[in-house]
């Protein structure tokens, strides 16, 4: 029940002017919502208040299952505030169209063909999603304020500790890049644009440098990911090898829900800059072996092959951000450890094997079908 001072209810303020109009709810615009970080990213923002509206590329098939989970039907107009629309990197006109639609206050440019090594098979397409896509969206972004003559709009690029590639660590923002994939050159390019529009025109335009970032929602071709659905099929008995490529490579992993709000911190600050967002902690993908076998009492050498269609044609060997200046200026620190995050992918990846086996020993699905 409203008490009688509850003046969102009553109408009215105690001394009897009228309230204060609800400020409008803020609208962030995000590209590659379908992706892991755009997944944790909506629901950060939607926790914040904010109406989030997403791109989306045409599949042949669904590609919504990290973000169902919030969808709300449109028709119900008061409850749906993250909204989905058509649009693609590649295309500069669909770019143009849903940030003059839309208006929004944030653009959070996540949107990437993200697989490095993938990036040295389709390297022409990499750049073009990577690195033309961002200048893209930033020319989407400059023709709306040059057409409004707004200034309360905010530009998030998604910047890759892939960047520094073969400088030793700590890296942090003073850093050299020394990119060493297709992949990691295109991620340049878009910080450099980035930095470029901010100069050129005045944006306020982020880079933000991550480290790697996991989750249960991580895709399955990424390594530790691809090692922790392989433990829970091992552990069920649906499978008993797993191949992989190069194992003394060493990462920087945090946990994805605590860097998409380093994220939304850039973009709440007076002046815009770039930060690393890292948790300064490196270990080898042995090492990730070792923990997330171990912690079901399983011995990753008896399963473990190694494929040399898995290695790199150039390695980045050892990454280990510095993370000083985000801690500092942001007052963003990593909540999840390594130990954590090893434990919440394997736990989830346990569980979701075992549903997959009950549906092998229905008969709806075939043991063989590995990520
Ligand atoms: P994912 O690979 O999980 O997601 C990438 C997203 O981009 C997906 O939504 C994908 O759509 C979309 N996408 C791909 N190509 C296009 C295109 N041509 N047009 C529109 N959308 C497209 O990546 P993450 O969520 O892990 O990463 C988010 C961003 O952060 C990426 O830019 C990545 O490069 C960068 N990054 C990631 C780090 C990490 O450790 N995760 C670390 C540093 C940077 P679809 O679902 O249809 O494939
Ligand atoms: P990365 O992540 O290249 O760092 O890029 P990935 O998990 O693909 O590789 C990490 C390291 O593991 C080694 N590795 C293998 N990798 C894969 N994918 N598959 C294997 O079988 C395998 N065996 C060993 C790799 O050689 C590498 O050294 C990720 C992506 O999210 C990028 O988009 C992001 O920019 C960077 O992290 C920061």
């Amino acid at each position: 029940m409203a008490s009688e001072t509850d003046t969102t209810r009553s109408g009215s303020t105690p001394n009897g002017s009228a309230p204060d109009p609800p400020e409008p709810r803020k609208v962030a615009l995000i590209t590659g919502i379908t992706g892991q970080d755009g997944s944790y990213l909506t629901e950060f923002l939607l926790n914040k208040g904010y109406d989030v509206h997403g791109l989306i590329r045409r599949s042949s098939n669904f590609n919504t299952q990290r973000i169902n989970h919030i969808y709300i039907d449109p028709h119900n107009a008061h409850k749906a505030r993250m909204k989905l629309h058509y649009a693609d990197l590649t295309d500069a006109s669909s770019l143009r169209r849903w940030i003059d639609t839309i208006a929004p206050n944030e653009v959070y440019n996540l949107a990437a063909q993200s697989h490095v090594a993938v990036s040295f098979e389709i390297p022409d397409y990499t750049a073009d999603v990577v690195a033309t896509g961002a200048l893209r969206l930033l020319e989407a972004v400059r023709s709306h304020i040059a057409a409004t003559g707004r200034t309360d709009i905010k530009y998030y690029q998604a910047g890759s500790s892939e960047m520094f590639g073969a400088t030793p660590p700590p890296q942090s923002e003073t850093t050299p890049f020394h990119p060493r994939s297709p992949y990691a050159v295109s991620k340049c390019a878009a910080h450099w644009y980035t930095v470029n529009y901010r100069e050129a025109y005045g944006l306020f335009a982020c880079n933000g440098i991550l480290f790697n970032h996991e989750s249960p929602k991580r895709g399955e071709n990424f390594v530790t990911r691809k090692i922790t659905r392989a433990v829970g099929r091992i552990k069920v008995g649906l499978q008993s090898k797993l191949f992989l490529g190069n194992l003394q490579a060493s990462r920087d992993w945090g946990f994805a829900g605590d860097y998409v709000e380093a994220m939304w911190m850039m973009l709440q600050q007076e002046k815009p800059d770039d930060y690393v967002v890292a948790t300064e902690e490196s270990h080898t993908v042995e090492e990730f072996l070792e923990a997330s076998f171990g912690y079901v009492g399983l011995n990753w050498r008896d399963h473990v092959l190694i494929d040399k269609r898995y290695l790199r044609p150039s390695e980045v060997d050892n990454l280990k951000g510095d993370a000083t200046k985000a801690k500092k200026e942001l007052g963003w620190k990593p909540k999840v450890g390594f130990q954590q995050l090893v434990k919440m992918m394997v736990d989830e990846d346990v569980e979701l094997a075992k549903r997959e086996k009950v549906l092998v020993d229905a008969g709806y699905m075939d043991a063989q079908q590995q990520p």
